[in-house]
């Protein structure tokens, strides 16, 4: 269980001092990887396992591969961050129960406050988070922006408010209203177009029936760093749909017109500009990862095992090749089965001879949708599930 023991702890190397030149030409002449490793958790992060997390910036912090564990949930601090603009100041957790959230395109619109919405509902759910990029890094092409590979996503449960209560207690929906439309708490800077920037997103409506305003994660209060003190939370949708410090909730009849909904977040081909007629990173599709053994194991008996989920319904199977995919053979999913949402962790036997061996492993939903062996290239390099890619070569010693 080498994988298991943690790593030495690294040195955090401070930024932003002086004779910062020199650290940094020193840096660059360094793999990309540890420079990676060298960098520090930031502020609002602070309190993320150091060992658990790759940091690719401040704003985009990735858990490594070999720290999902076996028990189906993600703890807060080794679960992902992703801000698309820098975090609010964590004076909006200092007193949760005063947020104020809008909400729009009821019969009888208004604001609730945090301590409001805990009286109407309580529900949870076990839910895959997962970003658009997840599997950037594994593209052929060079798609710009995080070049994640697996540890863009974790399996988290939220608990909060059903959407739903929520609307009834306002009077039910405004007539014509096809898309939830959930928009983040951020401060922006003055001197910009407040569309190209703003965090607002825009679901198709059918995403009320399991919607959640959630306040908590894991049974605590949501960290700043993952939406605090509330959070959208949308199951079966990318995580860029989860708007965090969400400030106004509107059931709208178009999409927002905000940049990252009307051009940002589409699917089309590398080379092309994003357009509104293009696929929006809605729901999410089945797929599934090995986490152990990673690099090496020894020869004779080992536990193959990893995570896979079904995206936006559950996942029925999932099968391993220890021979890149010459032969499979079924896995056992192991655990309590956390509802369509969520991922579960899956375990197969195998016996492994002296070499080289090509680990992988391809799920496959209730509908019969199977991960593809090739992911076709997108431009911006979302929604990879292609099971190639996501294999292991581990040595047998
Ligand atoms: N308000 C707000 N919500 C947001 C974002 C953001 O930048 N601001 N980023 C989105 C993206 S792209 C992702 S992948 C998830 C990341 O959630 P996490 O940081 O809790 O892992 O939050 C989404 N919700
Ligand atoms: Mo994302």
């Amino acid at each position: 269980m080498k994988q298991f023991q943690l790593p030495r702890r690294h040195f955090l190397i401070a930024a932003g001092s002086a004779g910062m030149a020199t650290a940094l030409s020193d840096q660059l002449r360094i793999s990309s990887a540890s420079a990676q490793e060298a960098k520090p958790l930031p502020q609002y992060a602070a309190w993320k396992n150091p060992d658990a997390m790759i940091v690719h910036s401040s704003e985009t912090l990735e858990t490594k591969r070999e720290f999902f564990g076996t028990s189906g949930i993600t703890p807060e601090d080794m679960l992902y961050v992703r801000n698309n603009v820098p975090a609010p100041d964590e004076s909006i957790v200092a007193n949760r129960d005063a947020w104020e959230i809008e909400i729009e395109g009821v019969r009888n619109p208004g604001k609730k406050t945090l301590a409001d919405l805990k009286k109407l509902g309580l529900e949870s759910v076990a839910m895959v988070l997962q970003c658009s990029g997840n599997g950037r890094g594994f593209h052929k092409h060079k798609a710009s922006g995080t070049p994640w590979t697996v540890g863009a996503a974790g399996n988290v449960i939220w608990s909060g408010v059903p959407v739903r209560e929520v609307v009834k207690a306002m009077g039910g929906l405004a007539d014509g209203r096809n898309f939830i439309t959930g928009t983040g708490g951020e401060q922006l800077p003055a001197n910009i177009d407040p569309k190209t920037i703003m965090v607002e997103r825009s679901v198709p409506i059918a995403a009320l029936e399991d919607a959640l305003l959630a306040w908590e994660i894991n049974g605590k209060p949501i960290s700043l760093a993952h939406g605090g003190p509330l959070r959208l939370v949308l199951p079966g949708y990318y995580g860029v749909n989860n708007v965090k410090y969400i400030k106004k909730l509107a059931f709208t009849e178009k999409e927002s017109d905000a940049t990252i909904q009307r051009t940002g977040y589409r699917v089309r081909p590398p080379g092309q500009k994003g357009a509104p007629d293009q696929p929006s990173m809605w729901e999410m599709s089945v797929k599934s990862w090995i986490t152990h053994p990673l690099k090496e194991t020894d020869q004779g008996p080992v536990l193959i095992y990893g995570v896979a989920f079904g995206g936006n319904k559950s996942v029925k199977s999932v099968a391993v090749t220890t021979d890149g995919g010459q032969t499979w053979q079924e896995a056992r999913f192991v655990g309590p089965d956390l509802g369509k949402y969520a991922w579960r962790t899956f375990v197969l036997a195998a016996d492994l001879k002296p070499g080289t061996h090509i680990i992988a492993s391809r799920a496959t939903d209730v509908a019969g949708n199977t991960q593809p062996e090739e992911f076709e290239e997108n431009e911006r390099g979302y929604g990879h599930n292609g099971w190639r890619a996501h294999a292991v070569a581990v040595t047998v010693v």
